[in-house]
């Protein structure tokens, strides 16, 4: 399987080395709207039959590729694929960034969209492998797709933020935050001081789900909330996952954080389908790392939901 790398299709072993957005500033927290009071260009929808369609994809790579997208095997690679592909027609500029894990290789794949500061960068990001059991399409399928449609919302959409815009699908995140910890750290501490935030989505189409909201940097949090208030949704912080997906590394470098989650295999509680719907004493994903994490395992309203608070998010925090 050749992995196209920056355009061109090299074999794995000659894998472009990252290069990295250069500039510089210190940042801090998460900052609100510059201006509240200008016109905030507003967020697009995003089309949950698009999201769809690239869940239908992975699944289809992973369904040619023993059944899997893991870390070092085929379907990896060719989920990397397809997903540079789409982001190199919609215009960005992306790199592919190698590291080794348990002997194999892995690949980061890292979109930038043109323009803003480049000393205030709002990063999204998602892991793009799965487990070897099957073809993790909530874990993370989900996210990947939902962190996609959104970059090419921002193409489709002609946006120019004041801050600059970078997308991430993380390698190896199931071995341990391989991918996200190898990018954090090659990036040096000027580098990492000019991200004002990372936005994290791992497991956002849970069948069972639930609204979950990282309880980190208090800006991109109150971003999240603010967004599901306005659907009438009382969303619960997300405790579970601290320092269990691609944030944590952020974080732990002090880059401000935030993120959704709609649970894995902790079990929905009665107060909780109140609310929420959904059945009572089942996991939120009763799939979670199995090979019945397919198509069939999203409930699309949770996935719609939360694709279109990412979007609202990315343009909210990037003014
Ligand atoms: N998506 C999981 C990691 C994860 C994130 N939040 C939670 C909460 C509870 C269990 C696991 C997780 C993974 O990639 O395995
Ligand atoms: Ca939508
Ligand atoms: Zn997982
Ligand atoms: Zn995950």
């Amino acid at each position: 399987m050749k992995l196209l790398l920056s355009g061109r299709a090299l074999t794995a072993g000659a894998v472009a080395v990252a290069t990295l957005v250069t500039g510089g500033s210190a940042a801090g927290a998460a900052t609100a709207p510059a201006h509240p009071t200008a016109t905030a260009a507003a967020a697009p929808d995003i089309p949950i039959a698009n999201v769809k369609a690239h869940l239908s994809q992975l699944q289809s790579i992973a369904s040619a590729n023993g059944g899997n997208r893991a870390h070092g095997r085929a379907g990896y690679q060719a989920s990397l694929n397809y997903v540079k592909a789409k982001l190199d027609a919609a215009g960005f500029t992306t790199r592919v960034q190698q590291f080794t894990a348990s002997g194999r290789t892995g690949y980061n794949l890292i979109a930038d969209w043109p323009g803003g500061d480049a000393n205030q960068v709002v990063m999204a990001g998602s892991h793009l492998d799965s487990v070897t059991s099957g073809p993790g399409i909530n874990d993370n399928g989900s996210g990947s797709s939902a962190v996609l449609e959104t970059a090419l919302a921002v193409a489709r959409s002609g946006y120019q933020p004041a801050k600059h815009l970078r997308f991430a699908w993380w390698g190896a995140e199931e071995l341990g935050l391989v991918g996200s910890r190898y990018y954090v750290n090659s990036l040096g501490s000027v580098e990492r001081a000019k991200i004002s935030g990372y936005l994290n989505f791992d497991m956002i189409g849970s069948p069972n789900p639930g609204y979950f909201v990282y309880d980190d940097d208090p800006t991109i949090e109150k971003t999240f909330k603010d967004y599901f208030a306005g659907l009438g949704i009382s969303t619960e912080i997300e405790t579970e996952g601290d320092g269990r997906s691609d944030h944590a590394p952020f974080k732990n470098a002090g880059v401000p954080v935030g993120g959704l989650f709609s649970g894995a295999d902790y079990r929905k509680t009665s107060a909780q389908a109140a609310k929420w719907g959904g059945t009572v004493g089942q996991p939120f994903d009763r799939c979670y790392h199995s090979s019945c994490d397919t198509t069939a395992n999203i409930n699309d309203t949770a996935l719609d939901r939360n694709s279109d608070a990412i979007a609202y998010a990315v343009w909210a925090l990037s003014q």
